[in-house]
């Protein structure tokens, strides 16, 4: 079911129902698994977004995936949230979906609507990278949310574990060995692809406070600069997009 990906890293488990593949990872004695370690569920009872937020998916309708990575930095977390999300982006491409494109900072949007959302989480020195792509519709799914199905695509599961996989390990790897060459390439590609840069934007802190003013930029480390009289580097927030 999943042999191509099975080549794609080290170590791939395999689940066909599980709470939250990213819990799954959290828990496993990660000294004894090598690094790309990828724990794949074709459903999770209790899949989790940011902030606790419930992420749904539904058998046969989902694809969730966590990745162990052990980055050489905690401060990295925001670029490979952001390099995930552009892998994502490339794989969905590829899969002939037309263009998908990235809100700020983990969402990978097609005609407006979700169809993948990124969670990563550090636990010490390793970090969780979470990805969520929506196959098909599902029941419990919100209403600004997509699939590759809805969109016309026909794609297994494993050939979408396949891209993404390839796509992140190429960023990924490029990142390790020459990160300043891979950020100014990643930054490019975000610029490229992203619908949050050059909007009116209301930020959303995790307390709750907001920020109201225009996306300008990403910097070195994936914040997003928020001009509101003065430049704010956001480093986590929801986002909405406003009308200018
Ligand atoms: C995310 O959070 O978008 C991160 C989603 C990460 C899911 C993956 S699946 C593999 C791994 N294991 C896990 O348990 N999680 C990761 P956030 O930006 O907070 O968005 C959450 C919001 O997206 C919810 O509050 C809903 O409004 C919406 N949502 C929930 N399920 C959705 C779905 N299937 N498709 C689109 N939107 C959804």
């Amino acid at each position: 079911m999943i042999e191509k990906s099975s080549l794609a890293v080290p170590k791939l488990i395999y689940f066909e129902e599980i709470d939250s593949t990213n819990a799954e990872l959290l828990r496993t004695d990660r000294a004894l698994v090598p690094e790309l370690t990828a724990v794949v569920s074709a459903s999770q009872t209790a899949g989790r977004g940011r902030l606790d937020r419930d992420w749904v998916s539904e058998p046969g309708a989902s694809l969730a995936l966590s990745l162990l990575l052990r980055p050489k930095a905690s401060e990295q977390l925001g670029w490979i949230t952001l390099m995930a999300a552009l892998s994502v982006r490339a794989a969905l491409q590829e899969l002939g979906v037309v263009e998908p494109a990235i809100k700020w900072p983990n969402d990978v949007l097609v005609e407006g609507k979700k169809v993948s959302g990124i969670l990563a989480q550090l636990d010490g020195e390793d970090l969780i990278l979470g990805v969520g792509i929506n196959l098909k519709a599902q029941a419990g799914a919100p209403e600004h949310a997509t699939s590759l199905e809805e969109l016309g695509i026909a794609a297994d599961m494993d050939s979408v574990l396949h891209e993404l996989l390839t796509q992140f390990r190429l960023r990924y790897l490029r990142f390790a060995t020459d990160p300043d060459w891979s950020v100014e390439l990643s930054a490019n590609e975000f610029r490229q692809f992203s619908i949050t840069l050059g909007q009116k934007v209301r930020a959303i802190y995790p307390d709750g406070s907001e920020l109201v003013g225009m996306a300008k930029d990403i910097d070195s480390f994936g914040n997003l600069q928020i001009d509101a009289g003065e430049l704010h580097t956001v480093s986590a927030a929801d986002i909405i997009h406003l009308r200018n």
